[in-house]
């Protein structure tokens, strides 16, 4: 951890103070909770119970001023990180050893390495002020790895109860996406039925920005993420528009939603951006998908414009009603596949043995693949058996049928502009950025919650922060009982409770904000050009939250208004 090799930029960034709420910086011992709404999940709450039976039930809080003498007892808290990085973990991190120490400088905070890996493995180090501070307000999961091992199985359970035992653990933090913070659940229930003294509390990070409920506005991760991939896609447009040369297809990645794609629509007027929940609600197929795109390159050629900007969302693959079928029967038949297709080297030997096993519209779909990329849908799995859609090259499809359908178009309808498409893909650039205002102080605020949610003898909880669109002194930070956030889902066949992704709402304010516009877009040369993430300078241009939450902030107040008339009446 030298200092004489970090950037400048680093340099500077480790004197931002996040302006988090007032109640966060009092002592915690003048700090409890206080009960905010009932707290029962919205639907199933009878089959939720049946796993969840000590954790479910409990009140959602808010933090007010009182009395907790508990607070500054000295404590051994262990945090990891999981899943993929989002920037701003290291100030949850930071946040959360700040409480800490604060209340009790003997405390203790033992990050596992590797995710939940590591605290299979008690694989851990007890985290120094010194490497705490080197990563301050920094972007990646470095400070201790993350990774997207699940803890299920009941040997997994028992190696926990082990590391907790042996650490002497009184509290563990799990920072995650939908799928961490159903662990964090599972954990948390299952320390309570054994009585182990033991709490968990969950905290929402995914730059996917679909972990979002009535509770979680937004997930960490995703401001600063969009802000990068807006600002390359806006450099990209401006430079398309000057060389009026490139048709660029730009692929984002969001793994299952399309919230990233949807907000980078929203910063940057491309001139079109397929939604995968809108394409799957439409029942759209692939030919329909590229008919309307062809439309739009033909209708731009006439005026002269042969250029555009496209944005794709990675996962649009589990949308297409023709790629989302071929995957889901690949995924029922992946157990049967794994040791198969160890014996099966070439794509020739595991399409002849896909045939006797998918459907005939499966088959035919992975057939009309181009080779690479029916490979890349055979081949490329996560520990989990779950197809990695951000290596699935979807874009170089579609540049390869456009160009095929341009070429076909013949009569009145024949294209006569030029056609020279470029491929992109923005995900990893945008996943370790050093955090925006935003994420930097949203992220610190909830690693302070954490502590406080622990020193409340709260367990199972997610810590919350709401009001996210304004000035983030006036943010309400609380708990949200993670059981109040499952529904039941089939997973590996079986119906269990699992917090759910959050699609993109066909009604929402942000969809709707962008269906509206769309038109003028496609036709239109209108990009904006955000430009890079500001971290110094006017509050407008450093402190700008996104287009998705400022719409649905507004809708949200709007909606609270009109109730709150209607309920005078
Ligand atoms: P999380 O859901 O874990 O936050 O990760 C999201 C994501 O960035 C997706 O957008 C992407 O598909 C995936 O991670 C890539 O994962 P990997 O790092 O394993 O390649």
């Amino acid at each position: 951890m030298s200092m004489d090799s970090i950037s400048l930029l680093q340099r500077a960034r480790y004197d931002f103070q996040p302006k988090i709420p007032e109640v966060l910086t009092k002592d915690a011992a003048t700090i409890q909770l206080e009960n905010s709404s009932l707290s029962l999940p919205p639907r199933d709450e009878q089959k939720i119970r049946e796993y969840y039976r000590e954790t479910i039930g409990k009140p959602a809080v808010v933090f007010a001023d009182g009395s907790n003498p508990a607070a500054g007892r000295k404590r051994r808290c262990g945090v990891l990180l999981s899943g993929g990085q989002a920037p701003g973990g290291h100030n949850v991190i930071a946040g959360l050893f700040d409480g800490l120490q604060a209340a009790n400088a003997e405390s203790e905070l033992i990050g596992f390495h590797g995710g939940a890996g590591g605290l299979l493995k008690c694989d851990y180090e007890i985290l120094t002020k010194e490497k705490v501070d080197f990563h301050r307000n920094t972007g990646g999961f470095d400070i201790i790895g993350s990774g997207r091992t699940k803890i299920e199985t009941d040997a997994q359970i028992e190696a926990t109860i082990q590391t907790v035992k042996k650490l002497e653990l009184d509290s563990l933090v799990i920072v995650g996406g939908d799928d961490s913070n159903t662990n964090a659940a599972l954990l948390a229930e299952v320390f309570a039925q054994r009585k182990l003294p033991m709490q968990v509390i969950g905290v929402p990070k995914t730059i996917d920005g679909d972990l979002k409920n009535d509770h979680i506005e937004t997930s960490f991760g995703f401001d600063t993420s969009t802000k990068v991939y807006a600002s390359l896609i806006g450099d990209l447009a401006r430079d398309t528009k000057s060389s009026g040369k490139y048709w660029n297809f730009v692929k984002l990645m969001g793994r299952s939603a399309s919230h990233i794609a949807l907000e980078c629509a929203l910063q940057i007027h491309p001139n079109i951006c397929l939604i995968g929940e809108e394409i799957k609600a439409k029942n759209m197929s692939l030919k329909r998908i590229l008919y309307d795109i062809c439309q739009i390159i033909a209708h731009r050629a006439e005026h002269g414009e042969n250029f555009g900007v496209i944005l794709i969302p990675e996962g649009i693959v589990e949308f297409i009603p023709e790629t989302a079928n071929l995957i889901a029967e690949l995924n029922r038949n992946w157990k049967e596949y794994e040791h198969v297709f160890t014996a099966l080297t070439t794509l020739e030997l595991k399409k002849k043995w896909l045939y006797t096993k998918l459907s005939p519209e499966a088959y035919h779909t992975l057939d009309q693949l181009p080779a690479e990329l029916a490979e890349q849908f055979l081949g490329l799995r996560d520990p989990h058996g779950n197809i990695l859609v951000s290596q699935i090259e979807i874009e170089k499809l579609f540049i390869t049928m456009i160009r095929d359908y341009l070429e076909g178009m013949t009569g009145a309808g024949t294209y006569k502009g030029s056609f020279a498409p470029l491929a992109e893909f923005y995900g990893y650039e945008g996943r370790s950025a050093f955090p925006s205002n935003f994420d930097a102080t949203y992220c610190y605020a909830l690693g302070k919650t954490a502590f406080l949610l622990i020193a409340n003898a709260a367990n199972g909880y997610l810590a919350c922060i709401k009001d996210l669109a304004l000035p983030s002194e006036q943010w309400k930070a609380g708990g949200v009982p993670l059981t109040m956030m499952m529904d039941m889902e089939e997973r590996k066949g079986e119906w269990v409770p699992v917090i759910a992704k959050s699609l993109v709402d066909l009604n929402g304010a942000a969809f709707n904000e962008f269906a509206r516009n769309r038109d003028k877009w496609a036709l239109e040369t209108c990009y904006m050009h955000p430009g890079p993430v500001q971290y110094f300078g006017p509050d407008e241009l450093c402190n700008r939250i996104t287009e998705t939450l400022r719409l649905e902030s507004e809708e949200k107040r709007r909606f609270e208004a009109w109730a709150n008339i209607a309920t005078k009446r």
